[in-house]
């Protein structure tokens, strides 16, 4: 047997080694997606002709520079800084920077081509991107992280533009460094666009970026369990994660009645059987802004307890949000997740479950949620602070959570729509096929290239 889709292949495996070796990360978020895309390219002869599949899982541009800087001690420090420009069918490229050891071409071509996917999903004419460096942040002088976002800069700011790329923030990029690195670009281009998102709002960003991956997220909890007839009110939840994400995400479930009741780190998790407060969030969001710190000190603050190098996955609940890395959850963690009763994996982080993770809960008929629909209520906003930089007028908090809800909805109604067999719904497939055939169809309306 050979594989439909790329001529001269065995299978999707030997494809992927020869025209992506030693990238497990890419090479995993391709295959979640072939399964469901393939049925539909097999059922059109167009995008089989136009060769599409090969086409969408190439990256259009791969840009990886060196990044020299000087830290406080005056020695000169490299790092490498990338930035893949994944599919710009539909839009400029859009998609965050990563400032994490763990950064590499794998992990950056699975982030921009889930990030075509989700961007595709959202409404919003936005193509997939995805950047960053394996500077690692933590215990560095705020000093330091300027330095080095300048010096990023310096060599980034060639390829990205409000036409051609805005980049935002991911893991370890939030609002202080978009705003050393919006500095940088308009010092040296002498030009005040918006080409970057999630900046400070007096200087063109958008209320509520912020909080909008972990606020969408509870949005799109919300209406997978309305289509199930059931809702939040009272339902215990575990989260993965600290950060921004996982942070908002536990506000906005709190303020709908739910009781969170863990949150993480690279360095273990808490469980606070009585539940996050606004306080305690409050703090974990300032004692968590000085990076490399742990959660551990929340249990002397705050009562629970603390437990080092794992995730919160064997704690009982009803919803479990993966909100933190990719991988982070794998087979057994499923499995006690499924043993313990959880109605609902919504994923906050990108690909956060494993492949055998993903079969657990496939075959365990569970809501799922995959990140590339749950999590898109960030890159949804920053799609708006594009439109609103381009007016030079923004809009008031209230208006872009309301869009920024009901764009929630309709991802979930689309997913619905494409994914819906014999009354169950499968999130995943729904969202690969809803954003697939928006894509494909843009690449086929522009021709060969
Ligand atoms: P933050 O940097 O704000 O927080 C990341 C959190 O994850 C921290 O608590 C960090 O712990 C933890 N973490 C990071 N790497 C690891 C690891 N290897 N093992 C265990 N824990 C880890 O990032 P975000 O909240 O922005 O991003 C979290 C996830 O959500 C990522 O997958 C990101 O791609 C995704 N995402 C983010 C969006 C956004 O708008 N920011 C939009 C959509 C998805 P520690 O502090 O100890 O490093
Ligand atoms: O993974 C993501 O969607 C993000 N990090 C947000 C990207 C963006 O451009 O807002």
């Amino acid at each position: 047997m050979t594989f439909s889709l790329a001529d001269g292949y065995d299978s999707l495996e030997d494809f992927l080694d020869a025209r992506a070796p030693n990238q497990p990360e890419f090479h995993q978020a391709v295959t979640e997606v072939t399964d469901d895309i393939k049925p539909i390219i097999d059922a059109h002869p167009e995008f089989k002709s136009a060769n599409i599949f090969e086409r969408l899982v190439e990256p259009e541009q791969v840009i990886s520079f060196r990044v020299a800087w000087q830290n406080d001690a005056n020695e000169i420090e490299v790092n490498r800084g990338y930035r893949v420009q994944f599919n710009g069918a539909i839009g400029p490229f859009k998609g965050g920077l990563r400032f994490h050891p763990s950064v590499n071409t794998s992990v950056l071509k699975f982030l921009g081509f889930e990030q075509t996917f989700k961007n595709a999903l959202t409404g919003l004419p936005m193509g997939g991107g995805k950047g960053g460096s394996d500077f690692d942040p933590s215990g560095r002088s705020d000093q330091e992280i300027m330095r080095f976002c300048n010096a990023f800069m310096q060599q980034l700011y060639r390829y990205i533009g409000p036409d051609i790329d805005v980049p935002a923030g991911d893991i370890n990029v939030g609002a202080r460094e978009i705003g050393y690195l919006f500095g940088a670009y308009r010092r040296i281009t002498n030009r005040f666009q918006g080409v970057l998102t999630g900046k400070g709002q007096s200087f063109g960003g958008s209320e509520m970026r912020t909080e909008a991956t972990g606020y969408g997220l509870v949005y799109f909890l919300a209406e997978m369990l309305k289509h199930d007839s059931d809702d939040l009110d009272g339902k215990s939840v575990i989260i993965s994660g600290a950060g921004n994400v996982a942070t908002h995400a536990a506000e906005k479930a709190v303020s709908l009645g739910a009781k969170v009741i863990t949150l993480s780190d690279s360095a273990g998790f808490i469980h606070d059987p009585d539940g996050l407060t606004q306080e305690k969030i409050d703090w974990v969001r300032a004692h968590k802004a000085k990076k490399g710190t742990t959660l551990e000190a929340y249990v002397s603050k705050f009562g629970g307890d603390w437990t080092a190098g794992k995730g919160p996955w064997g704690v009982k609940a009803d919803i479990a949000a993966p909100c933190a890395t990719q991988n982070e959850l794998d087979k057994d963690s499923a499995k006690m997740l499924i043993d313990n009763g959880v109605l609902a994996v919504i994923e906050g982080a990108n690909m956060p479950s494993t492949a055998a993770a993903k079969a657990v809960f496939r075959s365990a008929d569970i809501l799922f949620a995959p990140g590339k629909a749950a999590n898109a209520g960030g890159v949804a906003v920053s799609g708006l602070e594009i439109s609103q930089d381009r007016m030079r007028r923004l809009s008031d908090a209230d208006q872009i959570d309301e869009t920024l809800e009901g764009i929630m909805t309709d991802i979930h109604a689309a997913c619905v729509e494409e994914g819906t067999r014999d009354g169950h719904v499968d999130y995943s497939k729904g969202a690969n096929i809803a954003g697939f055939r928006k894509v494909a169809d843009a690449m086929l309306s522009q021709g060969v290239g």
